[in-house]
């Protein structure tokens, strides 16, 4: 039981649900190494949305307002940290939710998919592995994609990701928003929208952002894409955390 007093307070209660998650076994175990990096790249923020991830979270919601077929893609970190806030974020996109994993099991699948029903998803994709399809190009398990999700979508929200799939996204016409608080990853550089933020400060701004722009017109929604650049995004953010 950690104290509500601790300096580390937060820190500490991420760390325990990650903990949790792995012994549950819905986080692979590079999952907490995952973390820790993270945990890093989040102390040199500050801790805190920077001026900088905020600015790309608005960006991120008009360009899934705009989407014809926005997919959310949950891995195990994910559903360790964020599990009721993707399913919302899901929910108010009028979108689906896929498990695509790294460390891909059959077990690991099932803890996922009932962590995010439990959190309240009607519809969980990418579980059923008679219904999936595979992503050209790609050879980790990551590769999955259902054919009503990830392989029709037109954007795909994919959260800590790692580096090939994104550029295989991309690849195949897909634009692709990330959250990763390592500017320098793969990932992160090679995404179309890198939201620099740690996943949980993220999700609720996002929700919070598209319902304030859900009703703005596709011009104004198409203008606040067209004037982001993900690279001058990343210079900042990483200028960002050398200034602190
Ligand atoms: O659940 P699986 O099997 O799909 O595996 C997921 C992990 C995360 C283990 C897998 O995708 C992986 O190995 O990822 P990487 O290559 O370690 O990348 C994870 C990225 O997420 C790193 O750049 C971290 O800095 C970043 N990160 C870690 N925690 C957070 C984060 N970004 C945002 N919020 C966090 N809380």
């Amino acid at each position: 039981m950690i104290s509500e007093e601790h300096p580390r307070y937060q820190s500490l209660l991420l760390r325990e649900k990650i903990v949790k998650a792995y012994k549950e076994g819905v986080l692979a175990d590079s999952g907490m190494i995952a973390h820790g990096r993270g945990e890093a790249f989040d102390y040199l923020l500050g801790e805190k949305t920077s001026r900088i991830a905020a600015k790309t979270i608005k960006t991120a919601a008009a360009a899934l307002i705009l989407a014809e077929k926005p997919v959310v893609s949950v891995n195990g970190n994910t559903a360790a940290l964020v599990p009721e806030e993707i399913v919302e974020l899901a929910d108010t996109l009028n979108s689906v939710l896929e498990v695509n994993l790294f460390y891909r099991t059959p077990s690991r699948v099932k803890a996922i998919e009932s962590v995010l029903k439990k959190a309240g998803a009607s519809k969980v994709l990418g579980v059923d592995e008679k219904k999936l399809k595979y992503l050209d190009g790609l050879k980790s398990p990551r590769a999955t994609a259902s054919p009503d999700g990830i392989f029709s979508a037109d954007v795909v929200l994919v959260p800590l990701e790692d580096g090939d799939r994104t550029e295989v996204l991309l690849n195949s016409g897909k634009m692709v928003i990330t959250i990763d608080l390592n500017p320098l990853s793969r990932t992160a550089q090679k995404a179309s929208i890198t939201i620099v933020d740690n996943i949980v400060r993220a999700v609720p701004l996002l929700i919070k952002e598209i319902k304030i722009l859900k009703d703005k017109n596709v011009s104004e929604l198409e203008k606040i894409v067209n004037d982001f650049n993900n690279k001058q995004n990343l210079r900042e953010s990483l200028k960002l955390m050398s200034l602190v």
